[in-house]
């Protein structure tokens, strides 16, 4: 077992390595690769920089070049269903695409022919996170995400991603590293805590809150590692 840890930023990968103690630190592919030995089990970790593009490129780099067979990815997110509020957790149970669109031939939004609409995250994996969350006695939603290259902040931009994916949060990730890990077969789990609700205020809130939601998001993760490593 090799296990790959994810986030965009380095506030979200940084109490991970907190965590993990010593590590050593690979460049690869214009990114840096932080492997560590964590309870005997093999760990790698990275920030990917922010956005689809950089997301799909350092997902596949974990599973292809540094052979991790499953894939964890912790970080931030906008909450759009009105119960998040900042600070709570969300698990993906699907993720899509909302800037994908080639409706102009009438297929629906975030479809492409050959992929499709949502990604479903790993079934065992979310079942862990309720284990974990029902020990530490925390309340985490599941809901899905939908992935776009942009920060929204914006109550129209947030409502049409709603009217066409149902969508429970938004972040600029997941959907991309979803279809990289389900194209190659590595089970994965995506956890975002709430930094902002990406309306008009988005950016002041996710300034003051991204590090410690970040944190929140990172130590839920590690809880999981335990039990996974046990
Ligand atoms: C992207 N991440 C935000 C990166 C912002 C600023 C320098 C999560 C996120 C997000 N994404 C938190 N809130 C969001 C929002 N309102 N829209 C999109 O994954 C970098």
């Amino acid at each position: 077992m090799k296990i790959a840890i994810m986030g965009a930023m380095p506030e979200e990968v940084a109490p991970i390595l907190e965590k993990l103690g010593e590590y050593k630190t690979t460049k690869y592919a214009d990114n840096e690769y932080y492997e560590a030995t964590y309870k005997g089990v093999d760990i790698v970790v990275a920030y990917s920089k922010i956005g689809k593009v950089f997301s799909t490129l350092t997902a596949t780099t974990m599973i292809e070049h540094f052979n991790c067979d499953r894939l964890l990815f912790s970080g931030v997110a906008g909450g759009i269903n009105p119960s998040l509020k900042i600070g709570d957790l969300i698990v993906a149970t699907k993720l899509s695409q909302h800037d994908l669109d080639i409706t102009a031939f009438g297929h629906p939004m975030g479809f492409v022919p050959g992929g499709s609409v949502f990604v479903e995250a790993d079934k065992d994996l979310i079942a862990l996170s309720k284990d974990v969350a029902k020990e530490l006695g925390k309340t985490v939603k599941e809901g899905i995400i939908a992935t776009g290259d942009q920060f929204v902040h914006d109550e129209k931009v947030k409502q049409t991603i709603v009217k066409h994916f149902n969508a429970d949060a938004l972040e600029m990730e997941g959907g991309s590293v979803a279809v990289v890990c389900k194209s190659l077969n590595v089970p994965f789990f995506i956890l975002r805590a709430i930094s902002d609700t990406a309306d008009t205020d988005a950016s002041f809130s996710f300034d003051e809150f991204m590090e410690s939601s970040a944190i929140i998001s990172a130590e839920f993760i590690m809880k999981m590692i335990d039990r996974v490593v046990e």
